[in-house]
């Protein structure tokens, strides 16, 4: 079983901001901005790529809620997905990061 459904099934901990039936948003473990949240799903779905439409169209809204509760829709924030090799995916379990906090810097390295 993947690290992140260890996570949606309570078997290793996380410091929680928001879940619902379908998602869940957390703290990464290891924040490159302020605020570094993950959002996932909590079916198992491999990366972006195989995203289906219609989980997307849920996990918009859910992603925007995060974004608000955090009053980072007043700030602005940078929203990211690894996507496999070369896109940096370490995780193998669709999750954006919510970036945050700061005015972020850009770089394709
Ligand atoms: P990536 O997009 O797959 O490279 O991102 C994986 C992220 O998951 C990365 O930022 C890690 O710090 C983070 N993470 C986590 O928050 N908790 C964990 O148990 C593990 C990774 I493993």
């Amino acid at each position: 079983m993947c690290i992140f459904c260890k996570i949606v099934k309570g078997e290793i901990p996380a410091n929680k901001v928001l879940e619902d039936e379908e998602f869940i948003a957390f703290h990464d473990i290891n924040p490159i901005a302020p605020v570094h949240i993950l959002i996932i799903p909590k079916e198992h779905v491999e990366n972006f790529q195989s995203v289906s439409p219609e989980l997307m169209a849920k996990m918009t809204p859910f992603i925007q809620k995060v974004a608000a509760e955090l009053c980072l829709d007043k700030t602005g924030y940078r929203l990211v997905t690894n996507n496999g090799k070369d896109g940096g995916q370490e995780v193998p379990h669709l999750h954006f990061h919510l970036l945050g906090g700061a005015k972020l810097k850009w770089t394709h390295l």
